[in-house]
């Protein structure tokens, strides 16, 4: 620009020089040559001016090439970004996914132990029923009753201060999923495994404490003695161990013997098939069997003394009593196991019977292949082919269907039997 004012105040000094001189030829050519200096210097002018516009757009264009440019990086920028974005919501999609999985595995894991919880501690209020029932039992009987009573009241407190525990437990343990839970969410894989950890680690503390709390309880007659020693004869609730709770007489002279037989006025009906064997029947605190489950599980892996009682239509008492008792499980039919006798009984009434399995009216396990012995001589007992002893028999009956031992001096039909044991 600053040239293009140079160029015009130099077109005006001419102009006014012309205008000064007034020669003929020299003022003609010096007219002609002034006219196509001016036209010249308008073009120059003009070229001058679209020069100087060019430049102009020429820097206009050169801004927005950069702008452009610039444009294209952030394009490209914004590009990259987007892909990692993708790319981050595809991986995220797929740690959802599988942490859903892992929560509905949780889920699963927490309501089944929430459902072991439930079963153990009804379980544990079946047993508080089953205590509340022997309460009332021990009620109405005649014998020991204060003595039973004030021992059953102080496993009754002791059952409940384990409940408690167990209940304790349990919820905390709870609040402690709770909380892993909660972390797990935010941390995923390793918080998982841990509580995996926490639930072996709670289940086993459960079957302690369900352990534990049996242990409480007397196995036979021999625990209660121990305990408290003044008890005196009646009956007790027992609990051996891997069968249910029973009630049972207990004979509390000389260290506590557990009777699981008894007969003294033929009130019960004995000739019953193998379930009411296996399980018991009768009352305890007049005739009844305890029952073959139970008879097995107190006698199995036990040094155990057997004694039979018996006092016949003479009453003539006499016993019999036998070292290493027990009876097998019921995959082998209950099958008895007697060591030496001593007593003044006769020691083959029973010795006839040993290794023998157990036979019902409904079961014959026994040694004859032509006759079922528990028919023939309407009892259940570890027949032979078929007994020297049959104090399961009719007792209404003096002769072979009746409730006999053989070996017996004189008469050997019984008014009374009774089969205990006792183990250490
Ligand atoms: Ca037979």
């Amino acid at each position: 620009m600053e040239s293009f004012s140079a160029f015009f105040i130099l077109v005006v000094c001419i102009s006014s020089v012309s205008g000064d001189t007034s020669s003929d030829d020299g003022r003609g050519n010096m007219n002609v040559f002034q006219k196509e200096l001016l036209v010249q210097m308008k073009k120059l002018s003009n070229a001058q001016e679209n020069i100087s516009r060019s430049v102009d757009n020429y820097d206009l264009f050169r801004a927005m090439s950069d702008k452009i440019d610039n444009l294209e990086e952030e394009n490209k920028k914004l590009k990259r970004g987007l892909e990692i974005l993708m790319n981050n919501t595809i991986l995220e999609k797929k740690r959802t996914e599988s942490n859903t999985e892992k929560l509905n595995a949780l889920h699963s894991f927490m309501s089944s132990f929430n459902i072991d919880a439930m079963r153990n501690i009804s379980d544990l209020e079946a047993m508080i029923r089953d205590n509340k029932e022997t309460l009332n039992d021990i009620q109405v009987s005649t014998n020991g009753i204060q003595i039973a009573m004030s021992g059953n009241i102080s496993l009754m407190d002791k059952f409940r201060v384990s409940h408690g525990n167990i209940l304790n437990e349990v919820s905390n343990s709870l609040r402690d999923l709770e909380i892993t839970t909660k972390t797990y969410e935010r941390f995923g894989n390793d918080s998982f495994a841990k509580l995996e950890m926490e639930l072996n680690v709670l289940s086993g503390s459960l079957k302690k404490l369900n352990e534990s709390s049996f242990r409480f309880f007397p196995k036979d007659c021999q625990d209660i003695q121990k305990t408290f020693p003044v008890s005196k004869n009646g009956v007790y609730r027992i609990y051996p161990y891997d069968s249910e709770a029973a009630n049972a007489y207990c004979d509390m002279t000389n260290g506590g013997w557990t009777v699981f037989q008894r007969r003294q006025n033929g009130k019960t009906n004995f000739y019953r098939g193998w379930n009411e064997y296996k399980s018991g029947f009768g009352s305890p605190g007049d005739e009844y069997w305890l029952g073959n489950s139970y008879i097995h599980s107190l006698t199995i892996n036990r040094n155990c003394t057997l004694r039979i009682d018996l006092t016949n239509w003479d009453n003539i008492s006499r016993y019999a009593t036998y070292t290493d008792f027990r009876i097998e499980n019921e995959a082998d039919n209950y099958r008895l196991r007697i060591g030496s006798y001593s007593g003044n009984a006769g020691h083959y009434s029973l010795s006839y019977h040993n290794n023998q399995e157990f036979t019902t009216k409904d079961r014959d396990n026994d040694k004859s292949s032509s006759r079922h012995c528990a028919v023939l001589y309407t009892g259940a007992w570890w027949y032979n082919a078929c007994h020297h002893s049959n104090l399961n028999g009719d007792y209404s009956v003096r002769n072979d269907k009746g409730v006999r031992w053989w070996s017996y001096p004189s008469s050997d039909f019984m008014k009374t039997t009774t089969m205990k044991l006792k183990c250490t």
